[in-house]
């Protein structure tokens, strides 16, 4: 039951939208291989193939219970290759552009799934599915340079509108930096140490260097070094912590003096030693540092726990200090290029050709896609399933035309699913991925919903190879989501997260038998606000179901209060509109309780129901006498002279400043808002006692106490 929550979310929004004469794309699709899938079919010992269609027809099932709206002639799925070979279109369009590129790197590597993880995928050192710690391992792999588009991931955040929160934590995912690069001479050494400093300021401050452990000049400086055992030693333990444990603020700062080696600070020519710590990570800016501890406090806790010289002398300001140290200024971004190359079987087969004469060929266009056979032994033994398959291998270069081998990797999925949105709008174009007239009628997207779990990654991702395929004139918009919200989880009854772990799984089976889809739609949308999560609650549910059955039985009465319909209008459509799903059920669940209805109010009614509980509004709709479909129905609207409010915000001041508010009735006297006003704990606490010389009082907006 927690996926549903945001699915239907979109399902109201898409039948609010369609009951407003828009036309609505609304569509769902399967983002099919990948690691779950795959690791799911080795325990029950069936081919991905027919677990992954298996599963398909389960969720479809499901979700046509619980009547979401989706457009079923659109749907796609990742691992058709009506589908992959336009993945692949991208993969080569991205190399064409140099953009995609092999590298040897260092990568993290899951020992139990068998396969390499994007950064991404890591989390808290340990595997995004299953849970086993990463370690770090050399290999030749593909990469996209999505760093490549660093600045304008960062700038192109301004026009969205999503989560605040959101858009913070992909700014701090790419992690801009402002600085220098510096260099220090190594004394009596023909060589020099590169830091990278975002306060060259405090460069005359600067007592001493530090080197990341795995920093390759340590190696070339062994004969100089003294203490080379202990160097050694603590490499060593070095390579057993993840880049996390090393980064964490907190963590007792460890490291060891390069012993002989010395360098000069070329702002004040002063000598200063030269140690290695695991606080200085290898992967950012230079692998090395100048230690400021008077200004730094991870150096300023180095210094006192290793007794080294704390000096405070004068800023320089940033400019002059790095044109006085002979260095150069440097942005960084904590932002990696990203890993695609996969070391499993289901998944996008890279179009890729490995040729002796040739070296790395493109598989031609015309060529794609290029299939992934059925293999029986799939399973992960630390090399690529598919460089087994000497059927699969075996090609010949399309340059040359003798016999080459084909990339035996797969693509991560985040690639499938990093452009899966522009296939709705066409998706059975076997010429291009869609038509340009179909993108530019549909694209870019309107409103999109998902977990925030997907923020530094499937968000990422999308705006890349968006951003890309807008360069290369395919797109005529560079950002696919231009309003993001993201659902809060829903627990178990139990709070934990729904796991079979903990037997506290809901299934939407269970509850659609025992409640109905419309009391499911409507209690998830009642838990709270939408983007909070919560647990499962079995008696709110049995509330709701009350509330449905009290309309299906609902007789018409004659109406007293004419205005009370049009409120109920303008209050459902409002907060339909900002996600205010809970409170629009409240409002309805109040209406119906302190209202009649004759027919047109229970017409407008059940209008007003329809996207959120469609199947009980069109029985009652037809049991009215009507044929056509109530979804094909306009919105209705109101009459705004006929619900002026008749509260308002009032204002309490103290001398001038606002102190306190609250809704009033808009005829309020003054004697009243005084009565109330002097009731207050917020106002009694600011008055601490004291008497006004003067009461002003405005007539629909504020009251000013002077003391
Ligand atoms: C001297 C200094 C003085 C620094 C001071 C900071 C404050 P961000 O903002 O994250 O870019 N640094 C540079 N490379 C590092 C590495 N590979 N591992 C660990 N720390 C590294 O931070 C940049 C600052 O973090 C740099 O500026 C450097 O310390 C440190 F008062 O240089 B600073
Ligand atoms: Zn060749």
């Amino acid at each position: 039951m927690g996926h549903p929550k945001g699915y239907i979310a979109e399902d109201i929004h898409a039948r609010f939208l369609r009951m407003n004469g828009k036309e609505v794309l609304y569509t769902m699709g399967w983002d099919a291989f990948g690691l779950p899938t795959e690791n799911y079919a080795i325990k029950v010992g069936k081919s991905p193939q027919e677990v992954a269609k298996a599963n398909i027809k389960n969720f479809k099932r499901q979700i046509k219970m619980f009547g979401l709206s989706y457009d079923w002639n659109r749907e796609i799925n990742t691992s058709s290759p009506e589908y992959y070979k336009w993945t692949q279109w991208i993969f080569l369009q991205l190399f064409k552009s140099g953009l995609a590129y092999q590298k040897l790197a260092k990568v993290n590597w899951c020992p139990k799934d068998q396969t390499v993880l994007a950064n991404e995928q890591v989390v808290d050192g340990c595997c995004e599915r299953c849970g086993a710690e990463i370690i770090q391992k050399e290999m030749k792999q593909w990469f996209f340079k999505i760093t490549d588009y660093a600045d304008r991931l960062l700038s192109d955040l301004n026009g969205l509108d999503w989560p605040e929160e959101t858009k913070k934590r992909q700014e701090d995912w790419v992690g801009r930096s402002e600085g220098a690069e510096v260099d220090f001479m190594v004394k009596n050494y023909e060589s020099r140490i590169k830091v990278f400093t975002t306060r060259p300021d405090t460069i005359f401050s600067a007592t001493y260097l530090v080197l990341a452990p795995e920093h390759e000049l340590i190696e070339k400086l062994k004969s100089q070094v003294k203490n080379w055992n202990e160097i050694e030693k603590y490499i060593n333990e070095t390579k057993k912590k993840t880049e996390l444990e090393r980064k964490k603020e907190e963590k007792e700062k460890t490291g060891v003096e390069l012993k002989g080696v010395h360098a000069i600070n070329p702002a004040n020519k002063e000598e200063i030693s030269v140690w290695i710590a695991d606080y200085v990570l290898e992967s950012y800016g230079t692998g090395a540092i100048m230690a400021v501890p008077a200004h730094d406090q991870r150096d300023f806790e180095f210094a006192e726990k290793f007794n080294l010289p704390i000096s405070n002398a004068p800023l320089v300001s940033k400019e002059e200090a790095v044109k006085l140290s002979g260095g150069i200024k440097k942005i960084n971004y904590k932002l990696r290029d990203w890993s695609v190359s996969r070391q499993r079987y289901w998944g996008v087969p890279i179009p890729i050709i490995y040729c002796e004469k040739c070296g790395v060929v493109l598989v031609s266009e015309n060529d794609l896609p290029v299939k992934l056979p059925l293999l029986k032994d799939y399973r992960p033994k630390g090399k690529p399933p598919l460089a087994g398959s000497e059927k699969f291998m075996k090609v010949k270069c399309p340059k040359c035309g003798k016999d080459a081998k084909r990339d035996p990797e797969t693509l991560d999925t985040f690639v499938d699913s990093s452009w899966y949105y522009l296939r709705y709008t066409d998706p059975k174009n076997k010429k291009e991925f869609a038509s340009k007239d179909k993108l530019k009628h549909w694209l870019p997207i309107d409103l999109y919903v998902i977990g925030a779990e997907h923020t530094t990654a499937h968000l990422l991702y999308a705006r890349f190879i968006t951003k890309f395929l807008h360069d290369k004139g395919y797109l005529n918009f560079k950002e696919p989501f231009l309003k993001l919200r993201h659902q809060g989880m829903i627990l178990g009854p139990d709070g934990r997260r729904m796991s079979k772990r903990w037997g506290n799984v809901i299934n939407p089976d269970d509850v659609i038998a025992e409640y109905g889809a419309d009391t499911a739609r409507l209690y998830e949308m009642f838990m709270g606000p939408f983007e909070q999560g919560g647990p499962w609650d079995k008696k709110s549910i049995v509330g709701i179901k009350r509330f449905l059955d009290r309309v299906a039985k609902f007789e018409l009465n004659k109406v007293e209060d004419k205005s009370a319909i049009h409120k109920l209008i303008k209050k459902i459509g409002e907060d339909i509109k900002v996600f205010k799903f809970n409170t629009a059920i409240a409002a309805f669940m109040e209406y119906y309780q302190y209202h009649n209805m004759d027919k047109r109010d229970f017409e407008i009614f059940l209008k007003l129901l329809a996207p959120f509980a469609p199947h009980l509004a069109e029985e009652r709709w037809q049991q009215l006498g009507h044929k056509k479909s109530i979804h094909l129905e306009k919105w209705p609207e109101y009459n705004p002279k006929l619900i002026e409010d008749e509260t308002l915000e009032f204002i309490v001041q103290i001398n001038g400043k606002v102190r306190d508010k609250f809704e009033i009735n808009k005829n309020v006297s003054q004697k009243d808002v005084e009565t109330l006003v002097f009731s207050r704990e917020k106002i009694k606490i600011a008055l601490s006692g004291k008497v006004p010389q003067k009461i002003i009082f405005v007539p629909k907006r504020l009251i000013n106490l002077v003391v």
